[in-house]
């Protein structure tokens, strides 16, 4: 039973969404097809198979009309120099958008349609904007903060990962000079 009004806390001490009612937790072993690294057992092997991200929710009826929210929590770290990501999805249902509101650290915010692909830095304060259709996938480009933002979305939206393996993004991002690059898939 879903609540009529509620409200959740986020504590930015542990980074963690106080009274959530579940959290999805992304370890490097459920990514193994995300990252570009070839020798991924080998960095499982090597990063003790870490959690690259959660993702805490507290939900709402998945019905139209409604909005689902989550507060995403991704880890500083590499993959063979890859920074830490979600899978990034698209919408099942394409007419559906998505509004995220940055809490803590910096990252980036990668949007994909078709050929096009788009990419906006995210820092406290920030809110970037997911146009319906596009895919979108978040990276934490800090060497050791976590990189935490909430997101609001349509709750009859839908999750399209395969879509996501089908049409990857255009670039991936890695460790470069002290900072990040943005490189183009060949
Ligand atoms: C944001 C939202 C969620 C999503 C999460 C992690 O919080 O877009 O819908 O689940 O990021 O991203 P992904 O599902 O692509 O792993
Ligand atoms: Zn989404």
């Amino acid at each position: 039973k879903i609540e009529a009004g509620f409200f959740t806390v986020f504590n930015r001490q542990e980074n963690i969404l106080e009274n959530y009612d579940h959290y999805e937790e992304r370890k490097l072993s459920d990514m193994h097809r995300y990252f570009a690294a070839e020798d991924i057992r080998q960095q499982m092997a090597l990063a003790n198979n870490e959690v690259i991200y959660r993702v805490y929710k507290k939900t709402a009826p998945l019905i139209a009309g409604e909005l689902e929210q989550a507060v995403t929590v991704i880890n500083p770290g590499q993959v063979n120099g890859e920074f830490f990501m979600t899978k990034g999805h698209y919408h099942i249902n394409e007419k559906c958008s998505e509004v995220f509101f940055t809490l803590k650290g910096e990252g980036l915010l990668l949007l994909q349609k078709g050929q096009e692909t788009k990419w906006l830095e995210m820092k406290p304060d920030v809110i970037t904007y997911i146009p319906a259709g596009w895919g979108h996938r978040t990276i934490n480009t800090s060497l050791s903060e976590p990189f935490v933002f909430i997101a609001f979305w349509p709750a009859n939206a839908g999750h399209n990962y395969q879509k996501s393996l089908d049409e990857p993004f255009g670039r991936r991002v890695f460790f470069y000079n002290g900072s990040y690059i943005v490189s183009k898939v060949l």
